[in-house]
């Protein structure tokens, strides 16, 4: 009997602690647009699979005042509210607006942070956005502080500080919720940030621990291993690309496990090999490979595509390197590396084990949310779900 009640109470403590664990969910609108099972709208998110959900993108103006990029789906179409009025369908989700994104550039995020009263416009304005539409946070995507098109160079940093500091002052008094966007390795993310004073003020840390390997490179790679693979030989630990370095990077200089969120991608990179003979990992690439169905940019696959692809078409090879964790195709000269539902739990167990937040996603239109693989709605999201929290999801 006792040992029962001693069962019964640990596992309702662990209920609780990992309900607290976060999985943060960027959607990107532009998908609204694509065709045919591409197309991902509000309507298509399902609202019990995220904690934090992030609407993909506000940008500014050369004030620092926070503008909707797409006046017409944003405003007009009302897809602000459709999007904070999932809300009424899961109360405990928590709607946010994030701004910046590659798209922005650098310049203007770095105008703004340098000028007490541009970070003051900016702030301001983010409130006006956040309480007209029903937001209940923000995400700074700026993409990157002292790099790119940047203005004030290395000034960057610690003026990023004080925009994170000043908006979260302001930001409790209202509870609203302040978060990041970062680039995850040391080499760059050192360049742009002071990790210990940002990471201070925001809720979450959203380490973007993808984009490692992808076309631009003259060698295959993977998009997002999580350790070191097959392939990486005798390279020294800190020069690896894969997550866990970054993610250890960011403990050491001073992210609190407990704010750091480990982003996984739902999407692959696709290579042209130069030659069939050699198709391992740092294979020699002839750059950008196959294009999907709806996202149509060579180089890319959403999961949704891939699998699709990989269903209808058995002449994939589909390969695993053991020790980095995630898979690759690989048919004739194409080769794609991508995350699956293994890949995935993989990363989630490894997020548990370090006792991070929990797991940032980008971006949810490109999960199987049609179940065209077979894998059920949202197989993605699910298996996220089911990893963390360790019981079934709605
Ligand atoms: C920026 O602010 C100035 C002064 O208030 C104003 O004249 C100008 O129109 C603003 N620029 C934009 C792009 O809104
Ligand atoms: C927002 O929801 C309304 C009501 O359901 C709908 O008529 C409208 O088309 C939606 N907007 C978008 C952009 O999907
Ligand atoms: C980073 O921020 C911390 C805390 O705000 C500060 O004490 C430290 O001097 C900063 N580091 C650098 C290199 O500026
Ligand atoms: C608050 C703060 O750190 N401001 C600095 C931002 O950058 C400008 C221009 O480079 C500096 O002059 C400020 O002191």
């Amino acid at each position: 009997m006792k040992v029962l009640l001693l069962v019964a109470l640990l596992s309702a403590l662990s209920a609780v602690y990992a309900s607290k664990k976060v999985v943060i969910c960027y959607y990107g609108t532009w998908a609204v647009n694509r065709p045919g099972l591409g197309k991902f709208g509000v309507e298509d998110i399902n609202p019990y699979l995220c904690t934090h959900i992030i609407y993909a993108f506000a940008g500014i103006d050369t004030n620092g005042t926070v503008i909707p990029l797409d006046v017409e789906l944003d405003i007009n179409m009302g897809n602000y509210r459709n999007f904070t009025d999932l809300k009424k369908k899961n109360p405990k989700l928590k709607p946010m607006l994030a701004v910046g994104g590659w798209a922005e550039g650098s310049a203007k995020y770095s105008e703004m942070a340098a000028d007490p009263a541009k970070r003051q416009n900016f702030i301001q304005s983010a409130l006006d956005i956040i309480f007209e539409y029903d937001f209940e946070g923000f995400d700074l995507d700026w993409e990157y502080p002292n790099r790119r098109d940047t203005v004030h160079g290395v000034d960057d940093i610690e003026n990023f500080s004080q925009l994170v500091k000043e908006m979260r002052e302001e930001f409790d008094e209202y509870g609203l919720i302040l978060t990041a966007a970062v680039s995850s390795f040391e080499a760059s993310a050192s360049q742009s940030y002071n990790v210990s004073a940002i990471s201070q003020y925001l809720h979450y840390v959203n380490l973007m621990t993808y984009d490692m390997y992808g076309p631009w490179e003259t060698l295959t790679g993977h998009n997002a291993g999580l350790h070191k693979g097959d392939f990486d030989g005798s390279t020294p630990r800190e020069q690896l690309f894969t997550a866990d370095v970054a993610v250890e990077y960011w403990l050491r200089d001073g992210c609190p496990p407990e704010k750091l969120a480990l982003g996984v991608p739902f999407y692959g990179h696709s290579f042209k090999l130069q030659s069939e003979t050699n198709s391992d990992v740092r294979a020699p690439s002839n750059g950008a490979g196959i294009a999907g169905p709806y996202t149509g940019e060579a180089g890319f696959v959403g999961y949704n595509e891939f699998c699709a692809m990989l269903k209808s078409d058995p002449s994939w090879s589909i390969r695993k390197d053991h020790l980095a964790k995630v898979p690759y195709a690989v048919k004739g000269l194409d080769w794609v590396s991508y995350d699956n539902p293994r890949s995935i739990r993989d990363k989630v167990k490894y997020a548990l084990k370090k006792k991070l937040a929990g797991i940032m996603i980008w971006s949810i239109e490109t999960d199987d949310f049609h179940n065209v693989c077979g894998g059920g709605a949202y197989t993605l999201l699910k298996v996220i779900n089911n990893a963390l929290y360790k019981k079934p999801c709605l």
